[in-house]
């Protein structure tokens, strides 16, 4: 009990860090469209990704203890279903079962679920995005979030919504993310291997991911499991682009392998003996995803504050850049009008114009023709090269602040483009001293905020 409240001390330590210092600003600035806190104030997550016909609905209906989600050989499902626990049951309901549906629109919609920010890949996805809720003991702290398979002929187009965008922020929120293969295709799906590339190391922390190899009573002899083994070995190496293999975890559905021994008779399990079945170590891990979460929290609030103040860092040095700039420019703009005036007044007296006129007079004169000048390059000159100036600027976003490291160079990557984005909305007019003092607030969260969680953690 103490531990628990000591947990939940830490965890609301850490949600005010996000609400108060990180939220504002990520807001403020366009980093964020929704506040950031509400992708980590609810339950624990587990997001099971998969080939397709890999086993992840046969794997939650078994941790579940029901068959909640459909199952069947070829692709089955194109939804995302989020399952979680219904607090309003009865507890010790003999019968798990689904006790409540909901579609997409509630889902994206309603402030309790983390998924607004989901919003953003638009009516298809919602359509294809549900909840389901289970009276299932094993929901009490955590939800399951099922994926639609990875494919290999189906393009972004044909499912309608960026589905690579969608499981990368799926698994920003998660908190243990589950990738199965099966023997049939352990060579992997295309999908599978740009999830792997592209989009799942930017958004995870290789810790939360387990790899798993389903469906290995389906391998004719030990050989054949070996090469399926050495082969999905092989084509993780490419995808993740690591030379060590990560821990692949080896298992299968008793009762699915049951029914398809009485199909195939033919098959040889018998080296299943010398394997085991780490299906429980991998509930296990399952069970253990609210022991993540905090963890998970402070990289949470670390990688955003971060990425923040690295953005924000860009913006004061582009500012600054600018306030140059333009300094300069009005220096040249006083410069062109004394010259100017100069000229108007020496052009008048040489000319023989002014013949008849006060010189007193031909001094106001020459004043006026260079504050003229001063006000036409201060109203029209300065602008256009301003707007130039900016142009230039967003050619060159890379050079505004120095990216000598990995991490620098992928938090950039990160907020690059929103950087751009805030820069083309505001023209480069916003304030230089409110970016400041965010920036200085972000950086003494990202040095001191969370290393008293840390060090609680550890
Ligand atoms: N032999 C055997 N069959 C399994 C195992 N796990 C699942 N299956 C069978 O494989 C088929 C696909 O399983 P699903 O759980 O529907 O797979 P899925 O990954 O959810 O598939 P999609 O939702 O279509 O992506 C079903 O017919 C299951 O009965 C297993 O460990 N061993
Ligand atoms: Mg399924």
């Amino acid at each position: 009990m103490y531990r628990e409240n000591y947990i939940n001390a830490l965890r609301n330590e850490l949600l005010e860090m996000v609400e108060r210092h990180l939220s504002p600003v990520a807001r403020q600035y366009d980093y964020s469209e929704v506040p950031l806190e509400t992708n980590i104030k609810w339950r624990p997550q587990v997001l099971v990704l998969g080939n397709y016909s890999s086993g992840k609905s046969t794997l939650i209906n078994d941790l579940l203890g029901a068959k909640v989600q459909a199952t069947g050989q070829a692709p089955t499902d194109d939804s995302f279903t989020v399952i979680t626990y219904d607090e309003s049951d009865e507890p010790d309901t003999p019968i798990i079962a689904v006790t409540e549906e909901r579609d997409g629109k509630y889902l994206l919609n309603d402030a309790e679920y983390p998924f607004e920010s989901l919003k953003k890949h638009g009516e298809r996805f919602s359509a294809h995005f549900r909840l389901k809720k289970v009276n299932s003991p094993f929901l009490r702290n955590l939800a399951i979030i099922d994926t639609p398979g990875m494919l290999d002929s189906i393009t972004e187009r044909d499912r309608g919504y960026n589905y690579q965008e969608v499981i990368g922020d799926l698994a920003q929120i998660a908190d243990l993310v589950l990738i199965l293969f099966d023997p049939h295709k352990a060579g992997t799906v295309r999908e599978a291997h740009t999830s792997l590339r592209d989009t799942l190391p930017a958004r995870t922390f290789e810790d939360r991911v387990l790899f798993v190899l389903n469906r290995i009573d389906e391998c004719h002899s030990l050989i054949d499991l070996l090469q399926v083994y050495g082969t999905l070995c092989w084509n993780l190496s490419q995808m993740t682009g690591r030379k060590d293999i990560p821990t692949i975890h080896l298992v299968y559905s008793k009762q699915a392998a049951e029914n398809s021994r009485q199909l195939h008779n033919t098959l040889d399990t018998g080296y299943l003996r010398y394997l085991g079945n780490q299906r429980d170590v991998l509930k296990k891990a399952v069970m253990n995803a609210p022991q993540y979460r905090l963890d998970n929290l402070a990289s949470f609030v670390e990688t955003h504050g971060e990425r923040l103040s690295h953005l924000l860092e860009a913006l004061i040095s582009y500012r600054r850049k600018r306030n140059r700039y333009r300094t300069r420019q009005t220096f040249m703009g006083l410069l062109g009008g004394i010259i100017v005036g100069t000229g108007a007044f020496i052009g008048a007296l040489v000319s023989g114009l002014a013949g008849g006129f006060d010189p007193q007079f031909l001094i106001i004169g020459g004043g006026l023709v260079a504050v003229l000048f001063f006000l036409g390059w201060l109203l029209i000159v300065m602008p256009y090269f301003t707007s130039r100036f900016h142009e230039k600027q967003l050619l060159q976003l890379d050079q505004l602040t120095p990216l000598n490291s990995q991490t620098r160079q992928d938090n950039w990557y990160a907020v690059r483009q929103k950087l751009e984005l805030f820069l083309r909305k505001t023209e480069g007019k916003f304030s230089l001293s409110e970016a400041k003092a965010a920036f200085s607030s972000l950086r003494n969260l990202c040095d001191n905020g969370t290393r008293e969680v840390r060090e609680a953690l550890s």
